[in-house]
């Protein structure tokens, strides 16, 4: 695989130059996930560029928008399991928050993995979480929060499923760049991962799943 041309595609914003080489890649045989991988550490980058302000709002959408296209290649990959699901899991961005490129990756992830996704996209009131839990009966809800100004919602969140009586039998996992075990902790959440392979792992140890 050709790590380089697929971060610099990725860093620049060049969602066909991105889309071709990580194509590239996986009929060169390289698996799903390493690609995403790659991916993650180029967005890192756009991260970090942005915030020494190298670089702009425009040209982090121009990023995003070529993870999302590349993302989408690889999500049948990772998600083709056939299996019956493990359990369900609903998962959203917290109100406020428009960030969801993170979030997408640990749904596909959890799919990858056995699991319904319920995904409720990005900017979800706490309100719909807790709708979509008793429509659902999903065990499980996770909280996405990019920025730390959206990061009360997800208490808020929990507070709604405890004033509906759904605490006790749901599971509420929390992540996001900005949030910490310590975060986790403080707002009653039953788990926390920072990234999606611990998101899966989380899961399964708090269904009980080995
Ligand atoms: C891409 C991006 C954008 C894109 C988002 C596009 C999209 N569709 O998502 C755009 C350009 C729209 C954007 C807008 C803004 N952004 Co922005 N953005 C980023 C950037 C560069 C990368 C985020 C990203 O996609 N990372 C890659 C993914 C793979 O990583 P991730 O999201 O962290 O997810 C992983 C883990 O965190 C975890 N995870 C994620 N969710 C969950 C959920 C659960 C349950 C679990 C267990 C785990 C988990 O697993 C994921 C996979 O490994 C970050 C910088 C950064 N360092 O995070 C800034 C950043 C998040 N943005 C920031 C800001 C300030 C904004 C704006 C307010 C800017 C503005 N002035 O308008 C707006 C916010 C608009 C809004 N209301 O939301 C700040 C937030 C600062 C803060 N302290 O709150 C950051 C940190 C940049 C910075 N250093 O200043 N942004």
């Amino acid at each position: 695989m050709d790590e380089q041309t697929i971060k610099e595609a990725l860093i620049s914003g060049q969602t066909e130059q991105l889309c071709d080489s990580v194509k590239d890649s996986l009929k060169g045989g390289e698996t799903p996930k390493a690609v995403l991988d790659v991916m993650i550490e180029g967005m890192q980058v756009v991260g970090d560029r942005f915030q020494k302000k190298e670089i702009f709002i425009p040209e982090v959408l121009l990023s995003a928008r070529a993870m999302t296209a590349a993302t989408d290649i690889l999500k049948p990959l990772l998600v083709e399991s056939g299996m019956e699901p493990l359990g369900k899991v609903v998962i959203g961005t917290v109100l406020g928050d428009l960030h969801d490129i993170g979030k997408n990756i640990v749904g596909m992830m959890l799919e990858g993995n056995g699991f319904e996704v319920v995904n409720l996209g990005r900017d979800v009131a706490p309100e719909r979480f807790v709708e979509s839990v008793k429509d659902t009966g999903a065990k499980v809800v996770g909280l996405s929060s990019l920025i730390t100004t959206s990061m009360p919602q997800m208490k808020r969140t929990i507070e709604l499923l405890e004033a509906d009586g759904l605490k006790d039998s749901t599971f509420v996992m929390v992540g996001g760049a900005p949030v910490t075990q310590e975060f986790a902790d403080s707002i009653g959440a039953d788990g926390y991962a920072d990234d999606a392979t611990g998101a899966v792992r989380k899961v399964k140890e708090m269904l009980g799943i080995g």
